[in-house]
């Protein structure tokens, strides 16, 4: 316990985030906490909780006290990344605030994509007036979610709002109202013959990895009111071949993609993703954990579980997720 407060201390382990807003959060939300950057030593027995964004590998390993390790992201690829990460339960970030946001990204880019953004952007810099009467309306498209959990399942929700058919690939059997669901190794064969557009919402674990290759585009439908598939990858880089992403534009086997997130953050500056014709590219941008949202939550769960009761929002160590 530290000297100055009564509680135990927070380790506050980032990478990559600027540190400071988030001490300035905690210290205001934790005030009976001691926040600190670094444990004193490895064997820190002050430190009960570590709020993490890709914490140093084993910076965490030989806390004696540590009773939970908290990720600011809904994503903890990052967190079991640690080759030395200790049992303790691992709790990531839901909230409302993220799911919105997300929403929001996929909302925008699957309208971007639906109603020709990318390409009426190029006529204008080339100052042509040419309209597509092709246009198809929403309910002639579907939009396949892969990753029905907290965010597919909400973008799914305003997805269906818009008039779009959605389906949803998990891993366990779901039921999602207005959403044709697929499951597991033997739904993803109809799950991905049924759609056009199709939104990566997936967690990145070892059953994922590069899951984004040319055996799964090879399975997509090209008989679709757009032809050959989109994909928006809002998930993790990880999950993508990055070489046959892009042999798959070029050969028009995908017609188009948006990717937030890439293998290696922040993208090089010589990738050929930041000038292929084909890529809407953002920077990791699509949910943004934010101080404000994420950490009373946190504090909350801190209290709740001082006093004996269960943590939410738990990640299955099994799943990986
Ligand atoms: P959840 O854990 O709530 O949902 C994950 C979904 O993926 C579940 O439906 C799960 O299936 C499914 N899934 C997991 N493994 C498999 C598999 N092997 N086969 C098929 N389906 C699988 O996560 P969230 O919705 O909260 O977040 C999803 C991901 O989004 C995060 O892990 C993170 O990587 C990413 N993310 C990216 C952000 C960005 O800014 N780019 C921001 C926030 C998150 P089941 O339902 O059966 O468990
Ligand atoms: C997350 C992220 O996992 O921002 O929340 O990527």
């Amino acid at each position: 316990m530290n000297k100055n407060t009564s509680k135990g201390r927070i380790l506050l382990s980032l990478t990559g985030l600027d540190p400071d807003v988030w001490m300035r959060e905690l210290t205001r939300r934790a005030p009976e906490r001691a926040v600190v950057f670094e444990p004193d030593g490895e064997a820190d027995a002050s430190i009960e909780y570590a709020v993490v964004w890709k914490p140093k590998p084993g910076a965490l390993a030989k806390l004696p006290n540590l009773k939970a390790i908290f990720s600011i992201g809904a994503g903890v690829d990052h967190v079991f990344s640690d080759p030395d990460l200790p049992d303790v339960p691992i709790v990531r970030a839901v909230s409302e605030d993220l799911t919105a946001r997300m929403s929001e990204f996929v909302v925008w880019q699957v309208l971007d994509h639906h109603r020709l953004g990318p390409r009426y952007r190029k006529q204008q810099v080339e100052r042509i007036w040419e309209e597509d009467r092709s246009q198809p309306a929403a309910s002639e498209i579907t939009v396949g979610i892969m990753g029905l959990g907290e965010l597919g399942t909400d973008a799914a929700a305003k997805l269906r709002c818009i008039g779009f058919n959605v389906s949803g690939w998990s891993r366990t059997p779901k039921s999602v109202d207005g959403v044709t669901c697929h499951a597991g190794a033997d739904g993803l064969g109809p799950f991905l013959a049924g759609a056009d557009i199709f939104v990566v919402l997936l967690p990145l674990t070892p059953d994922t990895r590069e899951i984004l290759a040319k055996d799964l585009f090879a399975r997509m439908t090209r008989r679709g009111p757009l032809g050959a598939p989109i994909l928006i990858n809002a998930g993790r880089g990880g999950l993508q071949n990055e070489a046959d992403i892009l042999a798959a534009l070029d050969s028009g086997q995908l017609s188009a993609a948006t990717l937030d997130v890439f293998q290696q953050e922040p993208l090089a500056t010589d990738s050929p993703f930041w000038t292929h014709p084909k890529v809407t590219l953002t920077p990791h941008a699509a949910a943004t954990s934010v101080p404000i949202s994420l950490i009373a939550p946190m504090v909350t769960q801190m209290e709740a579980h001082d006093r004996g009761e269960p943590l939410v929002n738990l990640v299955d160590r099994k799943a990986g997720y």
